[in-house]
């Protein structure tokens, strides 16, 4: 196999000619091979020295030569359970990019359930003019999960409406504008005690897997919503299910599930409190600009020798 003494990059993913173009000139001059996915063109993985795009650890270990892989998404707990958390190459993630879409779905979904939406919805398919008392979310407590880009983003659009912020982060001693009250993690139970609507928007880390489980979702109230948004594995499904099912808390905005797909059979469907999206929250065209502008800043920077961004702690998970 010949490695060029520059390396060589390849990017999978679909892109605008603009975006290629930028691409390659950040490259300085290093080959850049494009495909749309990392499975088309197993020869190419030979040689690449630089990487952006989701490899499955099958993908990795035919990518000797590789020294940096890129991520497009801005959680990359699927890209290190694929291999990376063990292996020399520095990773780098699209952090930031789907932030504020991601803050703006998780305002919908409150939206939604706080308005029964999808009552709406029925009513309408059947020509039936319903009219009914819903809520407002003035007033009510916004409890956030994870105060990163997306977090704080929300916590901003959450003000607007006239609702209470608290939010739990590992990091109390970074500032949390628009948040009134910022717990450390040991105090969760507080914070959900005391929100109308708890909003994950965390990453999937070994310190926040399966964080909501039966004893967290009890200490909600029967009246509260859980929102998850950015990784479903933050949740213990089975105790989720209960919780709905049972009538622990009121409902659930699901746009991040602990399966995805969500199977066909899964119960989540069908449970009339709860609203699903399929982890579409951030998927617009800025995001892929935003992600793409992080590669783009990061090349330029690898042409010059300069230290990268988004660098991932792969200790931390994110
Ligand atoms: C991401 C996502 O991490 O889309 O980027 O969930």
């Amino acid at each position: 196999m010949f490695v060029p003494e520059r390396g060589r990059v390849l990017v999978s993913g679909r892109f605008e000619p603009d975006e290629r173009e930028r691409i390659r000139t950040a490259a300085a001059g290093v080959p850049v091979d494009f495909v749309d996915g990392l499975g088309d063109r197993t020869d190419l993985l030979g040689t690449a020295t630089v990487i952006a795009g989701t490899l499955s650890g099958e993908q990795l270990a035919l990518a000797p030569a590789v020294r940096w892989v890129h991520s497009w998404a801005a959680g990359v707990n699927n890209d290190l359970a694929a291999g990376l958390d063990a292996h020399p190459a520095v990773l780098t993630s699209s952090a930031g990019n789907g932030a504020v879409p991601l803050a703006e779905h998780a305002m919908m979904l409150m939206l939604m359930l706080n308005r029964d939406a999808p009552r709406w919805a029925r009513a309408q398919s059947e020509r039936r003019w319903e009219r009914f008392q819903h809520g407002e979310l003035n007033g009510l407590t916004c409890g956030i999960i994870g105060l990163g880009n997306c977090g704080l983003d929300l916590a901003a659009k959450a003000r607007a409406f006239h609702m209470r912020v608290v939010g739990v982060r590992r990091r109390t001693d970074l500032p949390s504008p628009g948040v009134d009250a910022v717990h450390p993690p040991e105090d969760l139970h507080r914070m959900l005690a005391e929100s109308d609507f708890v909003v994950v928007t965390a990453p999937d880390t070994p310190a926040t897997e399966h964080l909501l489980g039966e004893a967290e979702l009890r200490a909600m109230k029967d009246t509260a919503y859980v929102v998850v948004v950015s990784r479903g594995g933050i949740v213990a499904d089975g105790a989720l299910l209960r919780a709905l099912t049972e009538g622990w808390i009121a409902g659930a905005g699901l746009d991040a599930h602990g399966r995805e797909p969500l199977p066909p059979d899964s119960p989540f469907w069908d449970l009339p409190n709860v609203i699903v999206t399929p982890h579409n929250g951030a998927t617009t065209a800025a995001t892929r600009r935003r992600g793409v502008d992080v590669f783009v800043e990061n090349l330029e920077r690898h042409a010059r020798g300069r230290p990268l961004v988004n660098v991932v702690d792969k200790s931390a998970g994110y």
